[in-house]
């Protein structure tokens, strides 16, 4: 019936990430896990989640400048644990100090139990987690203040784990994103190609069309309105074809470039913050 339940897309080089992270974390401090705020519980990762369920864990609703912010808001207020949660876009200045902040206050608790026991304070190890394309190494950047690390807007750019200091007293491990090994929820791995964190050609494009364009006009109807000109007397994609000339030789409607007009729109933010999940 679920025909998504088969959908495997778990490369050698994550299972080989996912056994590195295994081994990295009993050094680590806190862990920064990135989601993508737009779609706040489809970008959590079950088998890291498990992972770090001893850890000291701040959760980073990256890309919050691309959700609906109001539901990432209402999202982190209803978790009981919202103080654990920050929602920022890393792609801006003041971001750094707001999860400089974060870390700091994790650490603090850290030091004033190694004082009582006599130990000095530490160096606060962290490591950044998440799914691919979240916005790990664009963070990890902002943090460094400098472009150590590639980013791009295709997942699995980050190929290796890699340590940075970020100042006198944290260090940085940026780590390649990793999925895990079957979706048993199709509209999770419909929300994860959607934003970009399973690669396009993993699922057919079509469908992630169409769930996308289902979702836009349930949830955000006038946006489609504003940029499309959508109306009842056409389908959406050829409202689409017509605005972007969308056509072939026959003037056939060239429904690959549509449905990649369509989902780039989606991920740049031109159909304005939007949010996949219920929060
Ligand atoms: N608008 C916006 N774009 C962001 C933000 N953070 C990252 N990006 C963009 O998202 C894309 C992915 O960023 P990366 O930092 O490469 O993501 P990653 O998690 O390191 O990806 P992998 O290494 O592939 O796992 C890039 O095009 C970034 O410019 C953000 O907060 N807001
Ligand atoms: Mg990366």
């Amino acid at each position: 019936m679920n025909k998504f339940k088969n959908i495997q897309w778990y490369p050698g080089h994550m299972f080989k990430t996912f056994k590195q992270l295994k081994n990295e974390l009993k050094l680590i401090d806190v862990v920064l896990v990135c989601l993508d705020a737009r779609a706040p519980k489809s970008s959590k990762n079950p088998m890291i989640e498990e992972l770090l369920k001893d850890k000291n864990c701040i959760y980073i609703l990256n890309k919050f400048d691309l959700s609906d912010k109001s539901k990432t808001l209402e999202f982190i207020e209803k978790n009981k644990n919202k103080n654990n949660f920050i929602a920022i876009n890393s792609k801006v200045q003041e971001t750094r100090n707001k999860v400089i902040k974060k870390i700091n206050n994790v650490m603090n608790l850290i030091n004033k139990k190694r004082e009582k026991k006599g130990l000095k304070p530490k160096i606060s190890r962290v490591m950044i987690t998440g799914i691919p394309n979240v916005g790990k190494s664009t963070l990890l950047n902002n943090l460094v203040r400098k472009k150590i690390t590639k980013t791009g807007d295709v997942p699995g750019i980050t190929k290796s784990l890699q340590w940075i200091r970020i100042d006198k007293r944290i260090e940085i491990l940026d780590t390649p994103g990793v999925l895990w090994p079957k979706f048993d929820n199709k509209n999770v791995a419909l929300n994860l190609a959607l934003i970009g964190s399973i690669k396009d050609k993993v699922l057919p494009i079509h469908e992630i069309f169409d769930y996308g364009i289902k979702y836009i006009k349930t949830n955000y109807y006038k946006r489609l309105v504003d940029r499309y000109q959508i109306n009842e007397n056409k389908t959406e994609e050829e409202s689409i074809a017509e605005k972007f000339g969308a056509l072939g030789k026959d003037n056939s409607i060239d429904t690959n470039r549509v449905h990649l007009i369509f989902l780039n729109d989606l991920r740049s933010g031109k159909l304005g913050g939007i949010t996949l999940d219920e929060v």
